[in-house]
C-alpha cells in the first residue's frame, strides 16, 4: 500500500472525507456557486491546475492560472511562472496573441482577484481593459493592502462583468496560496511543521539514536516540500545531533534559506551548513545576549530575536512567507507554545520502536501513512 497509503491520507484532510481531528478548511466549502455555470467551474478548474506550474519558482508572489475563452472555446491560457515575469493574466492573453486569437469580447477565468498596481509588473486590470475581455471570473480575493478588491472595482467601472466565485474552486484557490495569504495579512510566514514517528509514536530508539524512519517515497516529498519552501527550520539541538544539511537534492530545485534557531550562537563553524553556504544561505537566530559575530564574520546571516514571534516578524520582513518545521521536538513545541503553528504534515512509519529493538512489518511493501493537518486558514 506503498503510494495508497499516502494518497488516502491525503484524502482524509481534503475536506470531502472528514474524520477524527482531521476536520479543517471553513464552512464555506459546501457552499454552492450561484450564478457560475458547469463550464465556468471547468474553466476555473483549469486556471487552478495552471497556476500549479509556478510552484517553488513564484514566492514571495502567488501561485495564480488563468483561461481565455471565447464563444465556448479556450483561445489562451497562461499562468505566473517566475517572480518578475508576466502575471496570469497577461501571460493567457500573450497566448491568445501566439495562437492568432482576439481576446475581445471572451471571458477571462482567474484564481486570484487582477492586480490594479504596478510592481515588477503593470496592472494586470489595464491589459484586460485593453484587450476588451467582457467578463472576468475570479476564484480567490487578494488580500494583499494594494489589492483588497481594487482590480474587480476598476475591470466594473470599465464596463467588465465581474463574478467571484464561492464554493470547492474558490477553497481551492485559496489553499493555493495560504503563505502568500498568511504573509500578505500578517506579515509573517506560513508554518508547516514535519514530524515522522513510528507506530508506536517514538523518533528515536530506546538507545538514543535516530534511525531513518521514513521511507524512500517520503524522503523524496520532503526534498520536494524543501523546494517549495522559502526557508526551513531547525533547532540547535538537532544540529549538534545530526549535523544536517538541509537542501533540497532535487536538480535545478530552488534552494531555500536554512534557518537555525541557535538562541547562544552555538552553531558549529565545521557544521555541514556552515561549511556549505555556496549552496544555500544560513540565517541564525539567536538571542540579543548571545555573541554571533564570528558566525557573521564566516558568511552566515544572524537575527536577534527575543522568541519565536519576534523571530517571525523578522522572517517575515525579509520576504519569507513560508517556513517549514524539520526538528526536533523542542523546536516544534517551542513553535506550539507560541501557537505559531500553521499546519502539520506527519509520517507515519510501519514499525515499532518502543522496545530495546526495531519491530519490521511482515508486508515488505509497507510503506509510510502521510498525515496532513491544517489548523486555520488564511
Ligand atoms: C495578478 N496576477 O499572476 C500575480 C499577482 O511585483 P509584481 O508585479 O510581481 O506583483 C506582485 C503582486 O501582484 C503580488 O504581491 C500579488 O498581490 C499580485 N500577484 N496578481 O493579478 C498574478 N502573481
Ligand atoms: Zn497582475
Amino acid at each position: 500500500m506503498s503510494v495508497a497509503g499516502v494518497a488516502w491520507a491525503r484524502k482524509l484532510t481534503d475536506g470531502r472525507l472528514r474524520g477524527g481531528k482531521l476536520v479543517l478548511i471553513d464552512s464555506s466549502v459546501n457552499v454552492m456557486n450561484s450564478q457560475l455555470t458547469g463550464t465556468d467551474l471547468r474553466h476555473l478548474s483549469r486556471a487552478l491546475e495552471l497556476a500549479e506550474c509556478g510552484r517553488g519558482r513564484v514566492s514571495p508572489n502567488p501561485l495564480v492560472g488563468a483561461v481565455v475563452v471565447r464563444d465556448g472555446e479556450v483561445v489562451g491560457e497562461g499562468w505566473h511562472a517566475e517572480l518578475g515575469g508576466l502575471h496570469a493574466e497577461r501571460a493567457a492573453l500573450a497566448d491568445c496573441e501566439r495562437r492568432g486569437e482576439g481576446p475581445a469580447g471572451a471571458t477571462m477565468y482567474v484564481t486570484l482577484e487582477p492586480c490594479a498596481h504596478t510592481g515588477r509588473t503593470p496592472p494586470c486590470t489595464e491589459a484586460i481593459l485593453e484587450a476588451g475581455i467582457s467578463r472576468v471570473v475570479i476564484a480567490s480575493d487578494d488580500p494583499s493592502e494594494k489589492a483588497a478588491g481594487r482590480g474587480p472595482g476598476i475591470l466594473r467601472d470599465g464596463g467588465v462583468e465581474v463574478e467571484m466565485a464561492s464554493g470547492e474552486q474558490a477553497t481551492a484557490a485559496r489553499l493555493l496560496n495560504q503563505p502568500f495569504r498568511k504573509h500578505a495579512r500578517t506579515g509573517l510566514p506560513l508554518v508547516t511543521l514535519k514530524l515522522a514517528m513510528s507506530l508506536d509514536g517514538r523518533t528515536t530508539t530506546a538507545s538514543g539514536d535516530s534511525p531513518w524512519i521514513s521511507s524512500e517515497r517520503s524522503r523524496e516529498l520532503v526534498h520536494r516540500w524543501r523546494a517549495e519552501s522559502d526557508a526551513i527550520a531547525v533547532g540547535i539541538g538537532t544540529v549538534l545531533a545530526d549535523d544536517p544539511l538541509l537542501t533540497a537534492r532535487i536538480p535545478n530545485a530552488r534552494q531555500p534559506i536554512r534557518v537555525v534557531f541557535d538562541r547562544s550562537a552555538r552553531l558549529p563553524h565545521d557544521s555541514q551548513l556552515m561549511r556549505t553556504l555556496d549552496q544555500a544561505p544560513v540565517l541564525v537566530v539567536v538571542s540579543p545576549q548571545a555573541d554571533a559575530s564570528t558566525l557573521r564574520d564566516a558568511g552566515a546571516k544572524v537575527i536577534v530575536a527575543d522568541g519565536i514571534p519576534a523571530a517571525l516578524s523578522e522572517l517575515g520582513r525579509r520576504e519569507i512567507t513560508s517556513l517549514f518545521l524539520e526538528g526536533g521536538r523542542t523546536l516544534a513545541a517551542a513553535f506550539a507554545d507560541a501557537g505559531e503553528i500553521d499546519e502539520a504534515r506527519v509520517f507515519v512509519a510501519p514499525v515499532l520502536l518502543g522496545g530495546s529493538r526495531r519491530i519490521e512489518p511482515l508486508d515488505p511493501g509497507a510503506d509510510d501513512t502521510l498525515i496532513e493537518t491544517r489548523f486555520r486558514e488564511w
